[in-house]
């Protein structure tokens, strides 16, 4: 298993062509507003103030992107994780929830380092329309990605085995074939390796 050992704050990019080019592993977090990409990212790397979090949706407006340290029993390398804003903000002006929709699919179609996404929504609800288009076009752009549903810790244990169910079976009758599934949560220690493990696998593919 990898261990992050540390991780570092590299610049906020308005655009996927600015983003800086390198031969590594890169994966990002997308996702509705205030779904937790951001918090996510904090608690894989141990830090309280990586990747700025709110209350209020909509703190994330630019590709912020992050440098992984991770060691392994081996070795010590490193890695990229992308945080993204989140998709459809209300608060935003039309025209500005336009220019970050663009910004996070142009990432996501053309940014060509990018090798896994991680497409985050909240455990207590179940996929909705759009949702589901973006989980679409995921698949139609044929790039690596899962799914994690966040705010388990929301749920009592028995509320989040049916949302797990009711979630997997919405993407059954609407998706050619059911994507990875990992829940997170506060406190929920062993979800965070089973992120990692994801990650590792991919690494060096
Ligand atoms: N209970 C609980 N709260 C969470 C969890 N993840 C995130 N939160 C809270 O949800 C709020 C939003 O978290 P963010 O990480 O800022 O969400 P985001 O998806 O980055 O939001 P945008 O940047 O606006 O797109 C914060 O108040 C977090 O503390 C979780 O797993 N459990
Ligand atoms: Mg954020």
């Amino acid at each position: 298993m990898i261990h992050i050992i540390n991780a570092s704050y590299i610049s906020s990019f308005p655009s996927y062509d600015t983003l800086p080019s390198h031969n590594l592993f890169e994966c990002c977090f997308i996702g509705k507003s205030n779904v937790g990409k951001s918090t996510l990212i904090n608690t894989l790397c141990h830090q309280k103030k990586l990747a700025k979090t709110s209350q209020e949706p909509g703190k994330t407006q630019l590709l912020n992107l992050f440098k992984i340290d991770f060691k392994t029993t081996k070795t010590k390398e490193f890695f990229y994780m992308v945080d993204l804003p989140g998709l459809g903000y209300a608060k935003l002006s039309k025209k500005q929830r336009g220019v970050m929709t663009k910004m996070v699919f142009d990432y996501l179609e053309k940014r060509n380092h990018l090798k896994y996404i991680f497409y985050l929504a909240d455990a207590r609800h179940v996929p909705l329309e759009d949702d589901l288009n973006i989980l679409r076009f995921l698949i139609e752009n044929n790039t690596e990605f899962g799914i994690i549903l966040t705010k388990a810790d929301k749920l009592k244990p028995a509320q989040l085995d049916l949302s797990l169910t009711q979630y997997k079976n919405i993407l059954k009758t609407h998706l050619p074939y059911i994507p990875k599934i990992i829940y997170t949560g506060l406190k929920m220690p062993s979800q965070y390796l089973a992120i990692l493990s994801e990650i590792e696998t991919r690494l060096h593919e």
